[in-house]
């Protein structure tokens, strides 16, 4: 089988600064052991001037990683992808900013990247490339020669025609992604998206099993929602319950209630709101005082972009405010805690709570709504409140499913789902665990995979591309 490149903007996606053992990094890693390949990508350091991959053998898999000055950093990551690409794909554009500098920078790491990758490609690799840092990635690779398959699955949301257009270059961006041969999103609607911008734009067409022809190339377009290892999930949630940690908080509850989230600290996370459907259940519904405690757990990320100096601000002061408005001397309503946990600990905290609060105002999937659901004991499960504007709610059909922007329809479904009787927590349960199964990590993965080597073994997109060909020429 062909080796597997796999390019991702950090090596072993760390959730900022340490090795994630988190999904992704292990349903690649996995793909890559088997195949034998390369991850390449950022180191995370800043070097002082650009210098050729470092590479690191380890059995099957070679790790190339590069570092990234501080002009490539600041322009690149910082800039074009972090406050312009992120912002406008969670259509957040009015945090949006757009400076020429950066998108030149973004460009530039793209073009040398895909120079520093060529060098190790042999030819029969396929290349999966992942997320908005490295949108025009495959182009870079095929502006120097290179004609391996590449696919690219994007790991946020790709926003509808009207947003993605307040992003200045965005047809330059979309006409890089069409240089991929298979290009997967999170969800239907992301993939719509897509094919609505190339199709309203008059980009190009889209036959019904879902290759585009737009921009002189045919590519497969379709929706690969990323998913997770449940059981071994639901065992580690089980096998960390008595680490020290987890008993603390279990013994600081007494017979309260939990209500856990856990997030990254972004904006588009919807924390501020989140906090504020909490104080509105305690406003409205008194008999909860003392009762029920909410622990948002949220460690900082990319602190060094100002929007996200502001969140945690605004987030520090609601709580305080929150706090101050209804503790008793015995009870804090909300515990934010500032801070990374170990993942397996956060599994075990999310068996012990009562209610998963997960209501992003825009998430690509949110793996956090589905582990909450795998950590859960089937005995007597906890219930999942999920914002309709997270991927994961198109594939989890027992959460009480609300809109983040109105306060108090969560604090309602908070309520219900506090209140919820074992049998139809136990249903909901069931309801999700059989999807979480069949949809699992492997399986998205293995399909991404499946139609990229397709493509790569002279494929159905080569037959039906000369098939669409043949039609647009009224042959
Ligand atoms: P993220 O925006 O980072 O990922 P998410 O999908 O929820 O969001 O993944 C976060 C991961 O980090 C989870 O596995 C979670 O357990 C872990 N994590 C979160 N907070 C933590 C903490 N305090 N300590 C330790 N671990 C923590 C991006 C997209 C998502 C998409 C994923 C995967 O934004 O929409 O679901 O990629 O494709």
């Amino acid at each position: 089988m062909s080796r597997l490149i796999v390019v991702s903007n950090r090596v072993a996606p760390t959730q900022e600064g340490r090795p994630a053992a988190g999904g992704l990094a292990i349903g690649v890693l996995d793909a890559l052991k088997e195949t034998g390949g390369v991850w390449f990508g950022w180191s995370g350091e800043i070097v002082s001037e650009a210098a050729p991959p470092v590479i690191d053998q380890q059995d099957s898999v070679t790790y190339a990683t590069v570092g990234l000055t501080k002009r490539d950093y600041d322009q690149y990551y910082r800039g074009f992808s972090n406050a312009t690409l992120w912002p406008a794909f969670h259509y957040r554009n009015d945090l949006a900013r757009f400076d020429r500098q950066e998108y030149a920078g973004y460009l530039r790491v793209n073009v040398t990247l895909a120079k520093q990758l060529k060098a190790l490609l042999e030819p029969d690799d396929i290349v999966w490339v992942h997320d908005y840092h490295l949108l025009p990635f495959a182009r870079c690779l095929r502006d120097i020669g290179v004609t391996n398959p590449i696919g690219f699955f994007l790991h946020i949301p790709f926003p509808v025609p009207e947003m993605l257009r307040t992003v200045p270059p965005h047809e330059e961006l979309v006409k890089c992604m069409c240089s991929y041969d298979v290009v997967g999103f999170q969800t239907e609607a992301d993939r719509q998206s897509f094919v609505d911008y190339i199709e309203r734009g008059g980009h190009g067409s889209t036959s019904d099993d879902g290759i585009v022809h737009a921009y002189d190339r045919f590519l497969k377009v379709a929706a690969y929602p990323i998913g997770i290892y449940p059981d071994s999930i639901a065992k580690a949630a089980a096998q960390f319950a008595d680490r020290k940690v987890v008993k603390s908080l279990r013994d600081s509850m007494r017979d309260r209630k939990l209500i856990m989230s856990v997030d990254r600290l972004d904006y588009s996370k919807g924390l501020v709101e989140r906090f504020q459907a909490f104080e509105r259940l305690l406003q409205n519904a008194p008999g909860w005082h003392g009762r029920v405690s909410l622990v948002q757990i949220a460690p900082p990320t990319r602190s060094d972009v100002q929007t996200y100096q502001r969140i945690r601000q605004n987030l520090e002061g609601e709580a305080g405010r929150i706090n101050g408005r209804f503790a008793q001397l015995d009870w804090t309503p909300i515990q934010y805690l500032n801070r990374k946990y170990e993942r397996n600990v956060l599994m075990a905290l999310f068996r012990l709570s009562q209610v998963g609060y997960v209501t992003p105002l825009r998430d690509g999937m949110n793996l956090v709504a589905k582990e909450y659901v795998a950590s859960q004991d089937p005995e007597d499960p906890g219930v999942l409140v999920l914002s309709q504007f997270a991927g994961a709610a198109e594939q989890l059909p027992g959460a009480l499913v609300v809109n983040p922007f109105d306060l108090s329809q969560m604090a309602e479904a908070l309520e219900r789902a506090l209140s919820m009787p074992l049998a139809e927590r136990q249903a909901r349960h069931a309801d999700m665990m059989g999807p979480l199964r069949e949809n699992n990590l492997s399986v998205w993965r293995d399909t991404f995979l499946g139609d990229l080597r397709r493509v790569a073994n002279a494929s159905s997109v080569t037959a039906k591309a000369v098939k669409l060909a043949d039609a647009t020429a009224g042959r």
